[in-house]
């Protein structure tokens, strides 16, 4: 049975009988998880059965009838038991891992592409970046598309967002409506859950009068399912212009509350305010309390028609936002409440509620029990559904060879900010794959990030062409920005939220749209602090992107303490799915980007974090060789070794790395054989000795062939050798090196805000200059 043979009613009664086995399901998963499997710990396991119940009827019209496999879907975070529920009746999810709901190894209590396998589009779970990412996949989308790097025999998809309605109240879903204005972007449905909650309450009533507004100020549809069938044929009667009249008028909160309270409620409500009108009278008395109470919260976004009709006039690629209109617990017992949020039925309720669904002790996960459609009609109808016409529908894409070694600058001075854009020029230049499928983005520091080199040779992305209005009018620029489809860098406003994003959605392209993309971000690495939870929303999906941050540490010295990053290496250990990497000079920059270039491929793999400077230093005169190279993608080398069994090195990283070379040229008169270390990545070390140790624990005897990196680093040095590192950022990020042996560290770094001044006069008020260094090794001696 396909789409196109069933007739209309037959749809429809089909679509309502799922909806009910869709709410009885994701209600019965949470109550299961919390009620029925053995608690252990006391806790309060969780899940929203009111917040699931709202979009029962939403979901079930896309996914079973609406929606097509080329679309990909963000669920709001607490409808995840209704997703499950419907892969469980599309075949992709388990009795199994429903029972296990919130468990560990069981379905995710919000929707997660890497711990759930039942096809999960988008993760969710921090409210409002779901919603922003369909929007930068769609951009995406069209990227890949017209540059013919996907499909083409694919048609164009529908990125859609189903959202709480609180959850734009997050400012990044502004940012991104602005960039999405900006870039034109298309192919986009946000269908918004407008039950008027939140989690502490009822949402203000003038909001959205303005929400919508906002939506059509940037180019938007807004189609508004507010009332269902039942209530606009009651509309219809007479003096039924005075009932919508109440019902619009009425205040959310006594909407809300009327909904808990049930007919009776509405019996008092309606006798109070519109007794004089008899077409309300004849309506009162025609209804008893519950359908009554049916027809006053027949809101369309519980309507299966009203929500099939919206969605299924759209026919063209404008952005379109649905403000569904819908209730809080629809059809459970605490419907309405405000208080319903993390609500959970009790045992009585859900015996009640039970038996309201026809559903026998035993039969609870059975997908057909209590409907009145026979099992084989249901499952012809599920089997027909377009969505899910090619079952899981998460594609792949090759990996881009990386050549052995990037075009690598031999300037005798250079900061690894200008050899970023030097490398990236070079490869620019280039007729390869590998500059092919790079595309960079930057939320209005590219040039000041030095990726104009680059952005001039390649161009900037947009659907249609436009020239550079200063180069047709001969101003003289060092930039060239002009505008194309074949452009391969996309320009992003002042908004890291919106750069992660924008990131996350490139760096998944190949499962998305089946196209491999080496997605390059560069911004300030301060700013990073400001996008921080989008960034660890695109790594916690696992999309593969390179960030490259620059400037970074109090070494950007006049600029002053706003703009100085302190705690970002910190960031960079601690953040899962990124490795971070520091480097000093520009040879181990492209023998790292090279190898993130790589590693963002890999299975294994993650994304890529390189914390740049823009101090120029001298350059060490010297051709890496493949060793050195494999010592500085494990995080670290021996610039100058230590004798064995030296008591003392300094170990360094990144732009402070002239002074602790100075130091130690000073440190080695008095302590022959002291060592430089040159670190290019803590994050890499650390992350390898950790998983060493745990190795060790289970296969005794092979000690040296288990050593970590940095184990067989400090090797030669004595037992209790004194280190003393140093890095532009905080201290702790080195400190733990002390651990590894049990050698004893004093840490440098900065531990306090930055301020503006040069830079001999930042390092020696941070200590960071080698005058510092030098003390600090004597206190460690001492
Ligand atoms: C960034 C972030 N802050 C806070 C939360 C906690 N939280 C989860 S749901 C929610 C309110 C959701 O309300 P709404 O979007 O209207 O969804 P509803 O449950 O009403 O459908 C909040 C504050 C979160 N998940 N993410
Ligand atoms: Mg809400």
């Amino acid at each position: 049975m396909t789409m196109t043979t069933i007739a209309p009613v037959q749809r429809l009664r089909l679509l309502r009988e799922l909806e009910r086995k869709v709410l009885w399901l994701s209600a019965w998963t949470v109550h299961h998880a919390n009620h029925i499997r053995p608690n252990r710990d006391g806790l309060k396991v969780g899940g929203h059965q009111a917040s699931c119940a709202s979009l029962a009827t939403v979901m079930t019209a896309l996914y079973f009838s609406v929606l097509r496999p080329e679309d990909r879907v963000a669920v709001k975070p607490h409808a995840s038991p209704v997703f499950h529920a419907i892969q469980y009746l599309f075949g992709h999810q388990t009795r199994d891992k429903l029972e296990r709901f919130r468990g560990l190894g069981g379905a995710q209590s919000y929707p997660s592409r890497t711990k759930d396998d039942d096809d999960v589009d988008f993760s969710t779970g921090s409210v409002g970046l779901g919603v922003a990412m369909t929007l930068f996949s769609s951009l995406v989308q069209d990227y890949v598309r017209l540059k013919s790097l996907s499909d083409s025999t694919r048609p164009t998809g529908r990125m859609v967002a189903l959202v709480g309605d609180a959850e734009l109240d997050e400012g990044n879903i502004f940012e991104a409506l602005l960039e999405g204005w900006k870039h034109d972007v298309r192919n986009l449905w946000w269908v918004i859950d407008y039950n008027r909650q939140s989690l502490d309450g009822v949402v203000n009533d003038r909001l959205f009068g303005r929400i919508g507004e906002m939506f059509e100020l940037v180019g938007w549809r807004v189609v508004t399912l507010k009332y269902g069938k039942l209530l606009e044929a009651a509309f219809a009667q007479p003096d039924g212009a005075e009932l919508r009249q109440w019902i619009d008028d009425c205040p959310n909160s006594l909407y809300s509350a009327l909904v808990f309270k049930g007919g009776a409620g509405w019996r008092e409500a309606l006798t109070r305010d519109l007794n004089q009108y008899p077409g309300i009278r004849r309506i009162l008395e025609q209804h008893d309390d519950a359908s009554l109470h049916a027809l006053m919260t027949n809101l369309a976004g519980h309507d299966m028609q009203a929500v099939l009709d919206s969605f299924e006039s759209i026919d063209d690629d404008r952005p379109t936002c649905f403000i569904a209109y819908t209730i809080k617990g629809q059809g459970l017992p605490f419907a309405g409440h405000k208080d319903n949020h993390s609500g959970l039925m009790t045992l009585d309720q859900m015996a009640g509620f039970k038996k309201a669904m026809g559903i026998a002790d035993g039969l609870e996960w059975e997908k057909f029990a209590g409907l009145t459609v026979s099992p084989g009609e249901l499952q012809a109808f599920i089997d027909g559904a377009p969505f899910n016409a090619e079952g899981r529908r998460r594609t792949d894409a090759p990996v881009v060879a990386i050549p052995a070694a990037l075009p690598r600058p031999s300037d005798k001075k250079a900061s690894t900010q200008e050899g970023f854009g030097k490398i990236l020029n070079a490869i620019a230049a280039e007729d390869s794959e590998l500059a092919r499928r790079i595309v960079t983005t930057s939320p209005d520091v590219t040039v000041s990030t030095n990726l104009g080199a680059w952005v001039n040779r390649r161009g900037l992305w947009a659907h249609t062409e436009a020239e550079d209005v200063f180069r047709e009018l001969k101003v003289v620029s060092a930039q060239l920005w002009r505008k194309t489809p074949r452009g391969q860098h996309l320009e992003l406003g002042i908004a890291e939220n919106n750069l992660f994003i924008q990131l996350a959605a490139m760096g998944l392209s190949h499962q998305l749209f089946g196209a491999r993309l080496l997605p390059i971000g560069t911004l300030y690495d301060p700013f990073i602090a400001r996008g921080l939870d989008a960034l660890n929303y695109a790594c916690y999906q696992d999309a593969r992107f390179m960030i490259v941050a620059t400037p970074s540490g109090v070494t950007l010295s006049p600029e002053g303490g706003a703009h100085q990053s302190i705690h970002t290496p910190l960031i960079g250990i601690g953040q899962p799915g990124l490795l971070s990497y520091e480097p000093a000079y520009v040879d181990e920059l492209a023998v790292l980007m090279r190898h993130g270039l790589d590693y963002m491929q890999q299975d294994k793999g993650g994304s890529v974090y390189l914390r740049l400077s823009t101090r120029s230093l001298p350059q060490p005169q010297r051709t890496l060789t493949p060793a050195q190279g494999a010592d500085i993608v494990a995080g670290g080398y021996w610039y100058a070794a230590p004798e064995p069994g030296a008591d003392v090195a300094i170990v360094a990283m990144g732009a402070v790395t002239p002074e602790a070379i100075v130091a130690h040229e000073s440190v080695v008169r008095d302590f022959a054989g002291a060592g430089l270390l040159v670190l290019t990545s803590p994050d890499r070390l650390h992350a390898d000795w950790l998983s060493a140790q745990r190795n060790r624990g289970r296969t005794v005897g092979r000690i040296d062939n288990s050593a970590s990196p940095v184990e067989r680093l400090l090797a030669p040095l004595s037992r209790d050798a004194r280190l003393v590192t140093v890095l532009d950022g905080h201290p702790l990020a080195l400190s733990w090196l002390g651990s590894v042996r049990g050698q004893r560290v004093v840490p440098l770094g900065i531990e306090s805000f930055g301020q503006s001044g040069d830079i001999p006069d930042l390092y020696r008020a941070y200590r960071l200059d080698s005058a510092g260094i030098i003390d600090a090794v004597a206190r460690a001696i001492a």
